[in-house]
């Protein structure tokens, strides 16, 4: 039996949203008593992660005094101190509040967008404060219900210029920190612009400093709009941009459900651990995900501790597959190339085409050919379901 303890060098993180999250849904009221910042810190500490996350308002209500905040801040310092949990990373809550009720960055408003910047520099400042290295922008209200309310290349243009503005602060305080940007395709707003992890990469390269800035994909995110998430994750992740990553789980063309990793999709998310894993992704593993509403604190250490436990078994799985004899063999006999097609492929040249046009390709012996798919995927079932 393997042992699945969390350990620091897995980088299990989460939000204080995740497991601060009192149950409240637009049908219900809270079900569980708020705990402060410091308690979740020793509730995370307790299930073995290695750190927490947070927006600014998490950590310090909108409306506090500085003595408040102070306060709050120290008493969070001091179980960060005693229980060695580390902040990755930070972000800021641009949706709660009714002056972001129609976005923040994308406001038709020039007040609400310079507020949303100033709330930014400060969030960043709290976030650097506690040793974040990363920084999330997700836009839950910028987007639209009617199209007829804002222009939608105006709204790009605006988050372009708020990005570019929030980068130079970034370098004018010498802080080492980096952007990611969670797409949502819906909900909180009718639309959500940026819906998807490919719209933000190809966003991201028209910034001025692109270097600094990357993604942060969410499993429910793109599961909401019926999307393959690991294509996502792996476009990102060639392209050198997956700076952080949300896993949760999710039904397809539902409303955002934030389950427990590894709930749903199991196939699914063994394929992305193993990507992870295989690639030898660096990053915090942020489980952005909440309890059922059906818990009490008890169901809610369950919850951490068992999106965890799913990472590391479904990692152990990967491993398991990896050197898989039968596997192996599958994997060879599909991807065989004896070389003999290396002159015509590859990078152009004129040589090349001319040989290739004439290049004799026998279509229906190749068409004809059984690809041994539906064995290997048996074989990947098989070890999900715990029988090889
Ligand atoms: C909110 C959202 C998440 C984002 C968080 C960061 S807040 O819970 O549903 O997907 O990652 O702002
Ligand atoms: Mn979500
Ligand atoms: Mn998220």
């Amino acid at each position: 039996m393997s042992d699945y303890t969390p350990k620091p060098e897995h980088k299990f993180t989460f939000g204080l949203w995740t497991v601060g999250n009192v149950g409240r849904d637009p049908f219900g009221h809270p079900v569980r008593d708020p705990k402060s910042p410091a308690e979740l810190v020793h509730l995370l500490a307790e299930v073995g992660a290695y750190g927490v996350n947070f927006h600014d308002n998490d950590l310090i209500p909108i409306d506090a005094t500085p003595a408040e905040a102070e306060a709050i801040k120290r008493e969070f310092r001091k179980a960060l101190e005693t229980t060695g949990l580390k902040v990755p990373m930070a972000t800021t809550n641009l949706f709660s509040d009714p002056i972001f009720k129609d976005g923040a960055f994308t406001s038709n408003d020039p007040r609400v967008r310079a507020y949303a910047l100033q709330k930014t520099m400060r969030a960043i400042d709290l976030g650097v404060e506690f040793g974040a290295q990363v920084y999330v922008f997700w836009g839950g209200r910028e987007g639209t219900e009617s199209d007829a309310t804002k222009d939608p290349v105006t709204a790009i243009q605006r988050i372009r210029e708020a990005l570019n503005f929030l980068c130079e602060y970034v370098r004018d305080q010498k802080y080492d920190l980096k952007f990611a940007l969670e797409a949502k395709p819906n909900e909180p707003r009718g639309d959500i612009y940026f819906a998807t992890t490919g719209h933000m990469l190809a966003f991201i390269e028209t910034l001025d400093h692109p270097e600094m800035v990357g993604v942060n994909p969410e499993v429910a995110h793109e599961h909401m709009a019926g999307l393959n998430f690991l294509h996502g994750v792996a476009q990102a992740w060639e392209a050198g941009k997956l700076f952080h990553i949300d896993l949760n789980d999710q039904y397809a063309g539902r409303y955002d459900q934030d389950f427990r990793f590894g709930s749903r999709d199991i196939k699914a998310a063994f394929f992305l651990v193993k990507f992870l894993e295989d690639v030898g992704y660096a990053g915090s593993r942020h489980f952005d995900a909440h309890a059922y509403r059906t818990e009490d604190y008890e169901g809610v250490k369950d919850f951490a501790r068992g999106c965890m436990r799913t990472y590391l078994i479904l990692k152990e799985k990967a491993a398991q597959w990896n050197a898989d004899p039968e596997i192996r063999a599958l994997l060879a006999e599909i991807n065989a190339d004896d070389g003999s097609l290396a002159p015509y492929l590859g990078p152009y040249t004129p040589q090349k085409a001319a040989a290739l046009r004439d290049l004799p390709i026998d279509r229906q012996a190749i068409g004809r050919r059984g690809l041994l798919y539906e064995r290997l995927d048996q074989l990947t079932i098989e070890i999900l379901l715990g029988i090889r």
